[in-house]
């Protein structure tokens, strides 16, 4: 597999920072870990770089302001790529994705560009998740299904393995999305770009320490982009085969 970099998204995380990298380095002790920290008001970024000053393994990369999860993803892959890592993983900081899988995803990565870990496929578990974000969950996984065609359970699951060779594939340059829509647009462009995607069940569960930042903007924004690529990619179809219109019922 080669050198592998789990990128670690913070804002406002320090219950939480600590535990996460502790979790990383014990689950699997090959691989290094860069927090992308957005100046959390809380001292995230003091605190990930004592980790740091502790630990070669363990790298920070303080960012100016909030950007949201999609552009701290994108600086994390840029400065892994930079560094010339094989492969690079999402990882959120509040304990929702558990370090200890980690071994079992990258394991799947030795025959796939792209792993996804899933909480929608078979041997599965989701932890005291409140039945509105399971049916969030769950409904929201449908529509981009449906609307993107992609053979994917979990498109907006962020604990995800990407190769180089998945990197290399995908314009990171074009993303714009910032919130789960980040998610599902990279699941998205990586099957376009017909790379290898499977998915290993995970254990998730909810964060216990410190606050969400799911919003309702964050979930409008994946509706509304799902939506217009679904549009898109029909209407592409059309132009491109106009006689199958003729042949629609
Ligand atoms: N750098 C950075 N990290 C962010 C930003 N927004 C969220 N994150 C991190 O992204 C990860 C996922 O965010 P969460 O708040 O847990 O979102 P969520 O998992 O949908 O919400 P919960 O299930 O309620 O925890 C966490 O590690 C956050 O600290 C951001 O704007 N910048
Ligand atoms: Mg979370």
């Amino acid at each position: 597999m080669g050198r592998v970099l789990v990128v670690v998204p913070t804002y406002n995380e320090a219950d939480n920072v600590g535990r996460i990298v502790a979790r990383v380095r014990a689950a699997a002790p090959a691989v290094d870990v860069l927090v992308a920290d957005d100046n959390s008001p809380d001292g995230t970024g003091a605190i990930a770089d004592s980790l740091a000053g502790n630990d070669p393994r363990v790298h920070v990369l303080h960012r100016a302001g909030k950007e949201g999860l999609g552009a701290a993803y994108l600086a994390g892959f840029a400065w892994a790529r930079a560094r010339g890592y094989d492969a690079v993983v999402e990882m959120d900081a509040d304990g929702s994705h558990a370090p200890e899988d980690l071994p079992a995803l990258l394991d799947a990565a030795r025959d796939a560009d792209v792993v996804i870990g899933s909480r929608w496929t078979r041997g599965a578990r989701v932890l005291n998740w409140p039945w509105r974000r399971l049916l969030l969950s769950r409904v929201g996984n449908l529509y981009a299904r449906l609307a993107l065609g992609m053979p994917v359970s979990d498109a907006t699951g962020g604990y995800r393995v990407y190769r180089r060779s998945a990197l290399d594939a995908i314009d990171l340059d074009s993303v714009r999305s910032q919130g789960y829509a980040f998610q599902v647009e990279l699941s998205r462009l990586a099957h376009r770009a017909g790379v290898r995607i499977v998915e290993v069940p995970i254990t998730f569960a909810e964060r216990e320490h410190g606050d969400s930042k799911m919003s309702p903007l964050i979930v409008v924004e994946a509706l509304w982009r799902v939506t217009r690529w679904g549009l898109r990619d029909r209407l592409a179809t059309v132009q491109a085969r106009p006689d199958a219109l003729a042949r629609w019922p």
